[in-house]
């Protein structure tokens, strides 16, 4: 057994040296955070490359969720999926509003758009959709019923940087979209995240909210919170998306391991890869099938015993959270959130994982024997 742990994921780091530079750009400067010159330069430089736009920079993607709510005013329920990070649903109770579980697709893991309109209520305002591991929303559909009820769409698109359809980013889609730079991300600023806005006085709203709701030294407009991405983080932003092809590159290159090494493999199952212009890989999810020789738990512990260590996002569902799981709408109706939520297994996938680790995790999986 190697001696080294394999983790789900791993942060890339560029060569310490490449970011002494803006260390000491930012030391000449004295401008640590507030907008500064690296807050800036980051927005700009992510519009260009996401192809968005107007971007709100912020300091993790949980307060990014939780202003794209207030921004629009969202109250009463909002319909979301059971299958995603906690995060998701936090943001609505922290904002008063009720979260109301929907099933998902279990070919896609989102939520699924023809459960939608049965979960709307008189008091629905919006629909809180996540692109779950980067794959698309069926964002056709949910704008569709949006439009028919009258409802706003944020989606959280925390898993989806980078990610183009064919008419360009997944992140022009609905009336906002909030994205995270967690250090488990594609794009990763430590800890970060962002609004991805249609136009400059929604950005400026947005603003305004991130930091206090203050507009200028005399005026406050509203009950904003600090939400501000720091210039040390926005450095390393910067500083991540020179490298961030070849991230993209080298993540791709794991997918089509695992994916070709796994497709014969009896009892598991990998997602279809979807018909996108441009994908992030940011996960590896397989489904533990009932015809594989161990459940899914046995080989997430099988996997550790071999210090690897998968994880099962997202497993519990978060209706099944204490928090939640006396709503009426975690009670029923999330059969295939479930099922999916017990076979589902995360391998790990990041671009400095080698190709023997990656054969390692491989032969683990098709053959027990070997352990
Ligand atoms: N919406 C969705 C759909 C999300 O998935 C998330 C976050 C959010 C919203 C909220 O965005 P943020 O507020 O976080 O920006 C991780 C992340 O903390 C979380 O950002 C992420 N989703 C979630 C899916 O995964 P944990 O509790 O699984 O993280 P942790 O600490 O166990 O890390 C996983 C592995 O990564 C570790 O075993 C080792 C490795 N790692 C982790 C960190 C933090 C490193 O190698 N270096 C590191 O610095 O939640």
């Amino acid at each position: 057994m190697s001696d080294k742990p394999i983790y789900v994921t791993e942060p890339f780091l560029p060569p310490l040296e490449e970011f002494i530079p803006y260390l000491e750009e930012i030391w000449a400067s004295k401008r640590l955070t507030n907008n500064g010159p690296m807050h800036e330069r980051l927005e700009e430089a992510l519009c260009e490359y996401l192809g968005v736009p107007e971007i709100a920079l912020f300091n993790n993607g949980t307060i990014a969720l939780l202003t794209a709510l207030q921004a629009l005013r969202i109250t009463g329920e909002v319909i979301t999926t059971p299958f995603s990070f906690v995060a998701t649903a936090h943001a609505l109770t922290w904002n008063g509003i009720t979260p109301v579980f929907v099933d998902i697709d279990p070919n896609t893991l989102n939520i699924d758009p023809s459960k939608i309109e049965a979960a709307i209520t008189a008091r629905t305002t919006a629909i809180l959709p996540v692109h779950c591991y980067g794959n698309p929303c069926d964002v056709e559909a949910i704008q569709e019923i949006a439009n028919k009820y009258n409802l706003k769409v944020i989606y959280d698109a925390a898993h989806a940087f980078g990610v183009k359809d064919q008419g360009g980013s997944i992140l022009r889609h609905g009336d906002l979209s909030a994205i995270s730079f967690h250090a488990t991300k594609v794009f990763n600023t430590f800890e970060g995240g962002a609004i991805i806005c249609p136009d400059k006085k929604t950005k400026q709203h947005i603003n305004n909210l991130k930091n206090f709701g203050i507009v200028n030294e005399v005026t406050v407009v509203a009950a904003g919170i600090n939400g501000k991405m720091s210039e040390v983080n926005a450095a390393f932003g910067l500083l991540q998306l020179q490298h961030i092809d070849q991230v993209l590159n080298d993540r791709k290159t794991i997918d089509t391991h695992y994916r070709e090494s796994l497709r014969e493999t009896p009892g598991i199952k990998t997602l279809q890869p979807t018909d996108l212009e441009k994908h992030n890989f940011s996960y590896f999810p397989i489904l533990v099938e009932d015809d594989y020789s161990l459940s899914r738990d046995d080989l997430y512990a099988l996997l550790r015993k071999n210090n690897i260590y998968s994880r099962r996002y997202f497993y519990p569902l978060i209706s099944e959270a204490s928090t939640y799981r006396q709503q009426t709408s975690a009670s029923n109706g999330l059969k295939q959130s479930l099922q999916i939520s017990e076979k589902v297994l995360c391998l790990p996938i990041y671009p400095q994982l080698h190709t023997d680790e990656i054969e390692r995790i491989i032969s683990l999986i098709r053959n027990q024997k070997n352990v």
